[in-house]
């Protein structure tokens, strides 16, 4: 028998909103999406954490989704349903070379960029960090800011984001996009533009008002703090 699944109900599991790079993704396309569904919010990194988190998942990482019984984890899987899930939302784009190109910039942001992430970790409350650039760092920058340009000259036509309206690479690109002004790298052209864009988002400003609320601190994300 077919099973229904749009009645079951949604529960996300998030990390720190100031932290969690990987659970903001699928909470923006869950918001994107209008869905209705239930937060609990796990810090990480304190005493018991990792036993809450396999509570909701068997990996043990945020973000996880529980669509009734069923658990969906990893922040682009859980994207991918939420398109199948809601299909009105358009969570990726119609046209199917501009899909296989979003869906391109998604596994490229999800498996790569490993240098920005490790340099800059994502911690979007925080302003006025100094991390020494390097030839690795600047490299990788170029790369995904070239291709956000690349995005936007070719496919960005209906609207400002990547592929014009708001999709799953959005989703996927956000995060890393917030790490620039927390460490004050300065962008330039349709870069800059799409960073613009993507502080300006109710749902972003949502999320980084939250981040803003919360207490904990995570040392090892603190990094370029002036002494
Ligand atoms: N590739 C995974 C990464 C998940 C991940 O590394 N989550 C981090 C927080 S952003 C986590 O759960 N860390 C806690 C731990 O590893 O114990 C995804 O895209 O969801």
């Amino acid at each position: 028998m077919k099973r229904d699944t749009k009645m079951e109900k949604l529960l996300f599991v998030t990390g720190n909103k100031t932290y969690s790079p990987w659970s903001m993704s699928p909470w923006l396309a869950l918001r994107h999406a209008g869905a209705v569904f239930e937060e609990v919010v796990v810090p990480l990194f304190v005493p018991g954490y990792k036993q809450k988190l396999l509570e909701y998942s068997a990996a043990g990482k945020v973000p996880a989704l529980r669509a009734g019984n069923q658990a969906i984890w990893d922040s682009l899987a859980i994207c991918e349903y939420l398109a199948e899930r809601f299909p009105k939302a358009e969570l990726w784009p119609q046209d199917i070379a501009a899909r296989a190109e979003a869906r391109s910039v998604s596994a490229e942001v999800h498996s790569g960029f490993t240098v920005i992430r490790n340099s800059y970790p994502f911690n979007c409350r925080a302003t006025g960090r100094h991390v020494p650039r390097t030839a690795e760092l600047d490299g990788e920058i170029e790369r995904v800011t070239a291709m956000w340009d690349s995005c936007r000259s070719r496919h960005g036509k209906g609207g400002p984001w990547l592929f014009g309206r708001f999709t799953i690479a959005d989703c996927m690109c956000i995060p890393l996009a917030l790490r620039f002004p927390t460490y004050g790298v300065a962008l330039a052209g349709s870069a800059a533009d799409y960073l613009s864009t993507a502080q300006q988002h109710p749902a972003v400003r949502e999320w980084l008002a939250a981040a803003k609320r919360e207490k904990e601190v995570i040392e090892a994300d603190e990094a370029g703090r002036d002494p």
